[in-house]
């Protein structure tokens, strides 16, 4: 486990604002580990999928306020209410090939998929009965298949899990009142805690073993039935199951908000995990945000509030910017499609990428954060991302310790374009006209780690 905890501590490369300023980067890079894929890949596909999907965001024909797949507590659903839409579950249209097939599209690495969410439903077929296979009227798996055409199709497949679960017998509802339950955060019952863990144990034994799953994506750790040494225990486990396998820091307590990262008090995990925000400058730890295109992340029908791709797009930079991987939410429909505007999204997306990507994968985090964009870095290039560009063509960039061996567009290899080296600025001459209002990627060729020349 990284020995990083602090999230205080870890905000080193905190020069967004002061243009030049070099930072101090320290070992992560350097440590050949099973971290290593996840590092390179940058952009995931989260999933959320489950029995939400059918009421998609109305219960009783009334709108239920906030994210979809929380309408059992938000609309104070019963066990046996919710199960309900279990026989209405019937996906006849996913296709595992063709959601893999639009990631890829995309460009993402990876997919994280619900197994489990809060409400307790499983999306594949376990040993337990609350699943796809035995509940509903599709009867069929759903994660192996998706599994499967991950590996064909060369995506990493992973899984998210909920540990607070409003289904199992285990645990009541916080207000103790089963015909109006308050679900969040669930009371665990007397002497049921360790029948609970058992429970989870099954089934986490499953998707590692048999669904060969390869980040455990936890989630819902905050009920205080749930410790720290629960947390430390699970992994040790996880990874006695694995020792490849990758866990987020939510598989332990403490967790104190939504920017989700561990502190001295919390579980480190492998990786940190802000929700619905990105950190305002880079962080040097592993982490990832996971963030949503409208406003749910289960599919909510009257959610209409889809981010731009613009604004995805320069997402995906400014995480790659600070050091961490950008987690891309999609609520599925009943039926087993995308929605989409999710789709369109994530063509565009894939459009950019197919241009660009190389600025993105295996990079890290920035020297320095120019008012003009973001800035990635590998070994051997560091690729200006220009979101507004200079009506003056100059782009002015503190100088680099290395050699140039050329500079040019991502999107026109062919040009080569001028540099005047001065002692503390490097200024780039651009074309006239923006060549993607988006984001256009200047790849400096260098030998070499980039690194800023000593001004101080
Ligand atoms: O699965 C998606 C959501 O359903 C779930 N996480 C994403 C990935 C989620 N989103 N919002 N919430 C859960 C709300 C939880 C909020 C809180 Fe808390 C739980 C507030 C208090 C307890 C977070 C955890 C802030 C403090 C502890």
């Amino acid at each position: 486990m990284r020995p990083i905890r602090n999230a205080g501590l870890l905000v080193l490369l905190a020069v967004f604002a002061v243009l030049g300023k070099p930072v101090t980067l320290s070992a992560q890079s350097a440590e050949p580990s099973r971290m290593q894929w996840w590092r390179d890949a940058r952009f995931g596909m989260f999933i959320h999928w489950g029995l939400y999907a059918v009421p998609a965001g109305k219960y009783k024909g009334q709108e239920v306020a906030g994210i979809s797949e929380w309408i059992m507590q938000r609309a104070k659903i019963t066990r046996s209410d919710y199960e309900k839409f279990a026989p209405q579950f019937n996906p006849n249209s996913f296709d595992a090939d063709q959601w893999v097939r639009i990631a890829k599209d995309a460009g993402m690495k990876y997919i994280v998929i619900t197994s489990k969410h809060h409400d307790g439903f499983c999306l594949f077929d376990s040993q337990t009965d609350y699943d796809i296979v035995d509940a509903t009227p599709y009867g069929k798996d759903l994660l192996k298949p998706l599994s499967e055409a991950c590996q064909r199709q060369g995506i990493t497949f992973c899984t998210y899990y909920s540990i607070m679960d409003w289904h199992h017998r285990s645990q009541l509802p916080k207000n103790g009142d089963m015909a109006k339950p308050e679900w969040n955060p669930t009371k665990m019952v007397e002497g049921e805690k360790s029948v609970y863990v058992d429970y989870m144990k099954e089934h986490l034994r499953e998707l590692v073993v048999d669904y060969k799953t390869n980040v455990l994506w936890f989630d819902g750790e905050w009920p205080d039935w749930w410790t720290n040494a629960d947390g430390q225990a699970l992994y040790d486990w996880l990874l006695d199951l694995n020792p490849k396998l990758i866990v987020n820091n939510r598989v332990g307590a403490g967790r104190k908000g939504m920017s989700g990262f561990s502190d001295e008090n919390s579980f480190a995990g492998d990786f940190g995990t802000p929700e619905q925000e990105i950190p305002a400058t880079g962080v040097d730890s592993d982490w990832e945000s996971c963030m949503t295109m409208n406003g749910s992340w289960g599919f909510k029908a009257s959610d209409t509030n889809w981010k731009s791709s613009e604004t995805l797009i320069r997402n995906l930079i400014d995480i790659a910017s600070k050091g961490g991987n950008y987690l891309l939410n999609i609520g599925p429909k009943a039926d087993g499609t995308f929605p989409a505007a999710s789709v369109e999204r994530l063509g565009a997306m894939g459009d950019w990428m197919r241009v660009n990507g190389e600025s993105i994968y295996g990079t890290k985090s920035a020297l320095f954060g120019p008012s003009w964009g973001r800035v990635t870095r590998k070994q051997g290039a560091l690729y200006l991302h220009v979101f507004y560009w200079p009506s003056d063509r100059k782009l002015t960039i503190p100088a680099l310790a290395n050699q140039t061996v050329n500079i040019s567009l991502l999107a026109a290899p062919t040009e080569t374009l001028r540099v005047e080296k001065g002692d503390a600025d490097w200024v780039i001459r651009v074309p006239t006209t923006t060549i993607d209002k988006v984001a256009t990627v200047i790849k400096i060729e260098v030998e070499g780690m980039p690194e800023l020349s000593k001004t101080e």
